[in-house]
């Protein structure tokens, strides 16, 4: 396929989202920013920005896979009043917004994708992941529910994609999501609300790469989730 460029080391690709709901910035772009470039193991980074728009979302990320063509994909998105950095276990196909998106859209109980199956496990490591940033001294836990704005749909559209044959060799690629917390500067504006320094989550990013990149069967053990 000579129109498509050709990389030459594996590429991790981090999404994160475009403020939305008034925010001046959203912190899940600003961990996948500082991580743009960053080399693991043989394996770089690319961060791409995502609007916070339901389907237009989906148009970029499909953009940005058949642009770097990743081995693995880790999509961000804030989660305000969440204390830890949040692997998600689950997407669900299911649109349901609270408030409207950045477009003015609100879907109420539509598909993400129709006819598709109800949800999709995320095949990153989620529980290893918690395991090894917790031991690295950075809060985590795994989250069983990534909500159903655009954090979820984007998180549901990811995965029926990778397990289908759209991106490398269906099922080859993996991927899922993290939610983030509120950086110190967001909690601010939202008296009460908890917060993590933007240093300990592109820390807790870094450690949750590595592992990915590095354990393929998740490990089982109890203690790792949000309760
Ligand atoms: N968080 C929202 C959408 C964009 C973001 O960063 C969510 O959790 O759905």
């Amino acid at each position: 396929m000579p129109h498509q460029a050709v990389h030459t080391t594996p590429t991790v690709l981090v999404t994160g989202f475009e403020p939305f709901d008034q925010d001046p910035l959203n912190p899940s772009w600003e961990v996948a920013r500082a991580l743009d470039g960053w080399q693991h193991a043989g394996a770089t980074v690319r961060a791409v920005q995502l609007p916070c728009v339901f389907g237009e979302a989906i148009v970029q990320l499909d953009q940005a896979l058949q642009q770097w063509r990743p081995t693995l994909v880790i999509s961000l998105g804030l989660a305000g009043g969440r204390a830890e950095l949040t692997p998600e276990r689950v997407a669900i196909n299911v649109d349901d917004a609270r408030i409207p998106d950045n477009a003015g859209r609100q879907p109420v109980d539509a598909a993400v994708q129709a006819g598709g199956p109800a949800a999709y496990f995320s095949t990153l490591p989620i529980k290893a992941m918690v395991r090894d940033m917790r031991a690295q001294g950075v809060p985590a836990s795994v989250s069983n529910t990534a909500g159903t704005f655009v954090c979820n749909h984007i998180f549901y559209a990811l995965m029926h994609r990778l397990a289908g044959a759209k991106v490398g060799a269906g099922g080859a690629v993996r991927g899922g999501f993290i939610h983030v917390p509120a950086l110190p500067a967001l909690a601010a504006l939202h008296p009460g609300m908890p917060s993590m320094a933007l240093e300990t989550q592109v820390r807790g990013l870094q450690v949750a790469i590595q592992t990915a990149l590095a354990v393929h069967d998740d490990v089982r053990e109890t203690g790792g989730q949000l309760h």
